[in-house]
């Protein structure tokens, strides 16, 4: 087994200003299944080919954004590794007690020099992905219900210190920089795109002033069909659709990003590249970003939007 440490994005728990209404969304526009509401009224989904009990978590609260993401590791003894491994880099944990998040073992909790609120664990239920263990149907038609992704992919964060966090995620939890967006005087980086495996990206953060802010919610479809499906059921359902469908030069992912009902952006994606740790980050100039097609590759501008609307 060569993957080892932290595995991938596991949970995202959001802020929605009605909850019926995020509900609506993210079960009956994405597909999602619902699979379980706690006593403090947090509505927990999955995507269909997740078999772990929930990665997308509802709360219901007066402003949008993301409370805390966290990232499953191998198991008890990585954790256990990894928060003293942050201990000893001067990053203070604490220790959430397992069942806070239903079908979650104990979570360690930190916060990153942008702000953000992250989360390590190592054990989470197990509820299967309906495709069956033996002899398993590649996908279960019972399941697939509106947009339908495989699974919750990566995230788009922004806030302040994106050095620090790079530094962070690179010497202390075993990530490398895939791709990175340089800054307009292309002195740092605006933004990185950081993997514990070989997905173009597991994470990726970008610099801005105010601290803890969601860009987006990644979710991994089975195509770009399927992505311009999900472009169709948009339509239908008046989902507010930011930018696409396109191709993102950086990280070649075939995309639209949206918003929710409480203006939380996600995107449908396809992953179109693999990198694997030994190959050097790409690097892409501010100017890249926009008239080189790093956002958008079709339509090669940057979009307003992009740096400016986060929750
Ligand atoms: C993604 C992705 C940029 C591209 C963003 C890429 C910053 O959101 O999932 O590939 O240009
Ligand atoms: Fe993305």
């Amino acid at each position: 087994m060569a993957m080892t440490g932290v595995l991938r994005p596991g949970h995202a728990q959001l802020r929605v200003l009605d909850l019926d209404e995020g509900v609506r969304h993210y079960r009956d526009v994405m597909g999602l299944e619902e699979t379980g509401r706690d006593d403090q009224g947090r509505v927990y989904l999955k995507c269909r080919d997740e078999f772990d009990h929930s990665s997308v978590i509802l709360r219901q609260a007066d402003h949008a954004g993301l409370d805390f993401f966290g990232f499953k590791v191998l198991d008890a003894a990585t954790l256990d590794k990894l928060e003293a491994d942050l201990n000893a880099y001067g990053v203070q944990t604490e220790r959430v007690p397992a069942g806070d998040l239903l079908a979650t073992g104990e979570r360690v909790r930190f916060t990153l020099p942008s702000g953000h609120v992250m989360e390590l664990y190592a054990d989470k239920k197990s509820i299967g992905n309906s495709c069956g263990d033996v002899n398993p149907t590649p996908w279960a038609p019972d399941t697939r219900n509106g947009i339908a992704p495989i699974r919750f992919d990566h995230l788009l964060l922004y806030g302040p210190n994106v050095s620090a966090v790079q530094k962070l995620f690179t010497e202390v939890l075993g990530f490398t920089v895939a791709e990175r967006v340089l800054n307009p005087e292309g002195t740092e980086n605006l933004i990185v795109f950081l993997a514990c495996s070989i997905k173009s990206h597991d994470i990726a953060f970008a610099e801005y002033p105010e601290p803890g802010k969601l860009h987006h919610l990644s979710f991994l479809m089975d195509s770009w069909e399927d992505v311009l499906r999900a472009g169709d059921i948009m339509n239908f359902y008046k989902v507010p659709v930011d930018i696409g469908p396109t191709r993102h030069g950086v990280t070649r992912g075939k995309t639209i990003y949206a918003w929710d009902p409480s203006g939380n952006r996600f995107e449908t994606f396809r992953e179109d590249r693999q990198a694997y740790p030994d190959q050097e980050p790409l690097t892409w100039t501010f100017d890249g970003l926009g008239e080189g097609g790093g956002l958008d590759y079709v339509q090669r501008k940057l979009h307003d939007t992009f740096l400016t609307v986060v929750t």
